[in-house]
C-alpha cells in the first residue's frame, strides 16, 4: 500500500507470514516461460492507498535496494489481466534497471527464484523525475521489505485432487 501526502511517501506491506513461492513444475507459453522451473509468486502487489496527486514532471519510482541473491522479478500487472503482463525483467533482474516507474495502478510483479529458500527484498519508494527517475529533493521517501518462502514442488498426487483431474479432462477434450 503506497500513499503520498504531497511531501512524504508512505508504504506498508500487509502479511501475517511470508507468502509462498511455489514451483508447479509447469511450462508456460512465452513470455511467461521466464517462470519455467522456478518457484514464483505474484501475491504482492503495489497498490495506491487512497488518491495520489503528483506534482508536474514527477513520478513515483520504486527501487529494489537489496534482495536475497537469486531473487528475480518480472513485470506483471493486475492479476486478472495476465494476458497483458510483459514478464520483462525488472528491479535488476537480467541487468535491468534497479528502479522501476510505478504508474499508480495496481501492479503485481512476478517474484521468482530457482533455488529453494527464504527470500526478502528491500524497496525504496520515492518521488523522482518522471523521465529519468532521479530522486528529487523536498520529498520524503519510504522503505518497505517483502518476504517469501519457497515450498517444494508438489507431487503429482497432491496436485491432482479431484478438482484438478476434472479440470484437466475438460481442457483435453
Ligand atoms: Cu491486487
Amino acid at each position: 500500500m503506497i500513499s503520498f501526502d504531497g511531501t512524504a511517501v508512505t508504504s506498508h506491506a500487509d502479511f501475517a507470514s511470508p507468502p509462498e513461492m511455489k514451483n508447479y513444475g509447469e511450462s508456460y507459453t512465452p513470455p511467461a516461460d521466464v517462470l519455467d522451473g522456478k518457484f514464483y509468486s505474484s501475491q504482492f502487489g503495489f497498490l495506491a492507498d487512497g488518491f495520489i496527486s503528483l506534482d508536474a514532471g514527477t513520478a513515483i519510482w520504486i527501487e529494489m535496494t537489496s534482495a536475497t541473491p537469486g531473487l528475480e522479478v518480472y513485470e506483471g500487472g493486475m492479476r486478472m489481466m495476465r494476458d497483458m503482463h510483459t514478464y520483462a525483467p525488472i528491479f535488476g533482474t537480467d541487468g535491468s534497471d534497479t528502479t522501476w516507474k510505478w504508474n499508480g495502478m495496481m501492479h503485481h510483479p512476478w517474484f521468482a527464484a530457482t533455488n529453494p529458500g527464504n527470500y526478502s527484498a528491500d524497496f525504496n519508494i520515492y518521488i523522482g523525475d518522471e523521465i529519468t527517475g532521479a530522486a528529487l529533493s523536498g520529498y520524503v521517501p519510504s522503505t518497505v521489505t517483502l518476504e517469501w518462502v519457497t515450498v517444494p514442488a508438489p507431487t503429482s498426487a497432491s496436485i491432482l485432487g479431484l478438482g484438478g483431474l476434472v479440470g484437466m479432462r475438460r481442457r483435453r477434450h
